[in-house]
């Protein structure tokens, strides 16, 4: 319990500070860049960099409190919704499980 406790505090801290990814990206003369391309996602990995750590927790967080917009990977229960439960899977991931 001590460790879950640790666990989301650290999700809280992160939250505060991680900024929001860029949406998009601009080229040097100003001009906007776009791709196209399919998303394989992870199940638990809210912020789709591949790996899961506490910084998918955020990632969770900031979707359930409509901060930014859901992403593949961050309903890590795969039961259709975004909530604490997805947080808690994360946990029990991070944690080995
Ligand atoms: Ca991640
Ligand atoms: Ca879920």
């Amino acid at each position: 319990m001590k460790d879950r406790a640790a666990v989301i505090l650290v999700g809280l801290l992160l939250l505060a500070i991680a900024p929001a990814p860029p949406a998009r990206a601009q080229d040097g003369g100003g001009g906007e860049v776009s791709a196209s391309f399919q998303v394989v996602a992870l199940p638990g990995d809210c912020s789709g960099d591949g790996v899961i750590n506490a910084l998918d927790i955020t990632c969770v967080e900031r979707v359930i409190l409509e901060l930014d917009p859901e992403t593949p990977g961050a309903d890590a229960n795969g039961d259709g919704e975004v909530n604490a439960q997805d947080i808690t899977k994360i946990e029990i991931i991070i944690l080995g499980g």
